[in-house]
């Protein structure tokens, strides 16, 4: 039996693990076989850091829900408001370290080379600082500044920053934080090089995401239409848990790296 009908009799099947235990070892199993492998990372594989998920108990900041302020509408209305949200969120990130679970990806991306891509939607960078060099980021870049004037983008590693809202020294116009806002769409070449992923990958993690964001939420279920076999991590169940072959309670930075080591 090739691995795409193996991994549709398992769909049909709906493999359900007893035990953790149990469910490590698969996903180890599965990866050990695979060689392409696309992983799709959400804030939860940042928590373990510190930094806040957008959905979670510590995801509301000032009152505010992150939809509310992560748009060009809140943007146009209040420039400085939203600016010292992302402010803070630099802040927090800039204080934060890579976790264990990050560096796990580093290693699966050093073992499988041009068989693994790392979809990301975080714009915190913490993958990048783990070390992973096959970064696509779906949501930008929170060090990312933007000059919405004259287009001119650059990095700015301050935190804080000396003005709130910085604005661009060429033009003077508002810079905005590099990243994709609600209602805006994302990079067109790290969407279709997800979805290209997706149909070639032969496992697909879903790591720390509650995946209900869109198009990102999309690409593991083509990876699931597509023959891949789909493991999610997640501390709780999510939209998603019920559609993929294996479904892990538990922290990215803890069993992450028992699948990964133990899947060389
Ligand atoms: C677009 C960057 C079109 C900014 C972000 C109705 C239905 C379907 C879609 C829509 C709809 N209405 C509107 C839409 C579209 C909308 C959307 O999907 N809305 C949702 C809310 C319904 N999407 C968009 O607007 C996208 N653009 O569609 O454009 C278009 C096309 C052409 C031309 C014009 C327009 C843009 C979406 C991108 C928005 N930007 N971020 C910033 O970061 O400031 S999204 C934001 O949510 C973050 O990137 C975040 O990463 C992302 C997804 O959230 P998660 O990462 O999943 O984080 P969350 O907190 O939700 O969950 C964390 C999970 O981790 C939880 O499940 C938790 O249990 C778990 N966890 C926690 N700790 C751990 C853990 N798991 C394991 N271990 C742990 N330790
Ligand atoms: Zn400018």
């Amino acid at each position: 039996m090739t691995l795409p009908e193996a991994a549709t009799t398992i769909t049909r099947l709906n493999v359900r693990v007893q035990t953790l235990p149990e469910g490590i070892a698969r996903a180890r199993h599965w990866l050990a076989e695979a060689r392409r492998v696309l992983v799709l990372t959400g804030a939860g594989c940042s928590a373990e850091s510190g930094v806040p998920t957008f959905r979670g108990a510590g995801g509301l900041w000032r009152q505010f829900r992150p939809e509310t302020l992560a748009t060009p509408e809140a943007f146009a209305r209040d420039p400085k408001l939203v600016w010292e949200w992302y402010d803070w969120r630099r802040q927090r990130i800039a204080q934060a370290q890579p976790n264990p679970g990050h560096y796990a990806l580093v290693e699966l991306e050093q073992r499988l080379g041009d068989g693994f891509a790392l979809f990301t939607q975080n714009v915190d960078g913490l993958h990048e600082r783990a070390g992973s060099q096959r970064v696509w980021r779906l949501h930008g870049d929170i060090w990312l500044l933007r000059c919405t004037g004259c287009g001119r983008q650059e990095r700015n590693l301050a935190a804080p920053l000396p003005v709130l809202p910085p604005r661009c020294d060429r033009c003077g116009a508002l810079f905005r934080p590099g990243v994709v806002w609600f209602g805006e769409p994302l990079p067109a070449d790290v969407l279709d090089a997800a979805f290209a992923a997706a149909r070639r990958a032969e496992v697909c993690l879903v790591l720390g995401t509650s995946s209900v964001v869109y198009p990102a939420a999309r690409i593991p279920q083509s990876a699931l239409e597509s023959g891949a076999r789909v493991v999610e991590i997640n501390l709780e169940p999510t939209e998603l848990s019920d559609r993929v072959h294996l479904s892990l309670r538990g922290r990215t930075g803890e069993l992450l790296p028992q699948i990964v080591q133990g899947a060389g």
